[in-house]
């Protein structure tokens, strides 16, 4: 049954790539490419571009790629002016992965501006897979990352207004983020999570999620960027997958593993991401106020999104263009 199974699972892998007419032959390097989500993914593309031009891994790449919003004072959902929880506390999620399916990842971590450095740490330095909360923190500190204060004035001031009403309640694209907003989306703040994946000039793939998570969130709480399968999946035999929006719709649907099986299965990016948009919207019965948005990339560099709610847009970068946006299509 197994070997059957195996046997189905690859030959029609097989045929839908023949059909695409991108099956890499064994001899043949795929074009290197990065792709990311949201407007900030252009500038956070293009350091990862560095990497790739020269030649660099993936995993590198993306790191490197991640780390530009992360430390971006305008950019509220990411890194070191990210939004606090329901109680003030600045709190960070990250997950990264190889194509050989090493991962790592860090929850819930306090007083850490580059949490996708210190989740690159735990996949090579330690046993483990995720760190959470205290312990994510200790190990940071142990690894030499610098302990910060994380809420910058803005921010402060921006959780001090909400507490007025003290209401959590997620919108579409996220309006409360104070990043320049794209003409993509209609002139509205839009975005999020960065997701990241990259293919590199050695045929390997590699993903990088890194968040504040959703702003005013309850303490502890955590999304799915750091969850290997759900915000993150990477395997270099099909592809890859991200996502952002609300991570709570992603878990309960396993979502960027989901796409890369479908992938798998033969569907192209862009199908696979709808599809996994579908089944958000099968188990929630309507998309309601909220925005949940794919991202994937396949092992020949083919790329393609799809998300419950206009307004979520992607960047790519590649030899032929270092700064595209692109809409993502969206609905059911
Ligand atoms: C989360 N998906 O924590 C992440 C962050 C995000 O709108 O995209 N927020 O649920």
């Amino acid at each position: 049954m197994t070997s059957r199974r195996l046997f189905l699972g690859t030959s029609i892998a097989g045929v839908s790539a023949l059909a695409l007419g991108r099956t890499l032959q064994a001899n043949q390097a795929p074009a290197a490419r990065v792709i990311s989500t949201w407007d900030f993914g252009v500038p956070a593309n293009q350091a990862a571009w560095a990497v790739l031009k020269a030649g660099g891994r993936a995993l590198d790449a993306v790191e490197a790629g991640a780390r530009i919003p992360e430390a971006d004072l305008k950019n509220h959902s990411v890194g070191r002016a990210g939004y606090p929880d329901r109680d003030g506390h600045v709190s960070l999620d990250a997950s990264i992965m190889d194509g050989d399916g090493s991962c790592g990842a860090v929850a819930a971590i306090e007083n850490i501006a580059h949490p996708i450095s210190v989740a690159r740490r735990v996949m090579e330095k330690t046993p483990h897979v995720l760190l959470v909360g205290a312990g994510a923190l200790q190990f940071a500190i142990e690894q030499g990352f610098p302990k910060e204060k994380l809420l910058t004035p803005e921010s402060d001031k921006a959780w001090r207004e909400w507490l007025k009403t003290g209401e959590y309640k997620p919108s579409p694209n996220s309006e409360v983020r104070g990043y320049e907003p794209s003409s993509l989306s209609g002139g509205k703040n839009n975005h999020d999570t960065i997701g990241m994946l990259a293919l590199d000039a050695h045929g390997n793939l590699a993903g990088a999620c890194t968040t504040s998570g959703m702003a005013w969130k309850l303490r502890g709480r955590v999304g799915d960027s750091p969850i290997v399968g759900a915000g993150l999946y990477v395997d270099n035999e099909v592809g890859a997958a991200t996502s952002t929006g609300v991570g709570e719709e992603v878990i309960r649907n396993a979502g960027s593993f989901l796409v890369v099986e479908l992938m798998r299965q033969g569907r192209t990016p862009e199908e696979a991401c709808h599809e996994a948009v579908r089944r958000v919207l099968k188990r929630k019965k309507s998309a309601g106020e909220i925005q949940v948005g794919f991202l994937a990339i396949n092992r020949s560099g083919d790329f393609g999104a799809w998300a419950l709610q206009p307004g979520f847009n992607y960047a790519v970068c590649d030899a032929a263009k270092q700064d595209s946006l692109l809409p993502a299509k969206n609905g059911a």
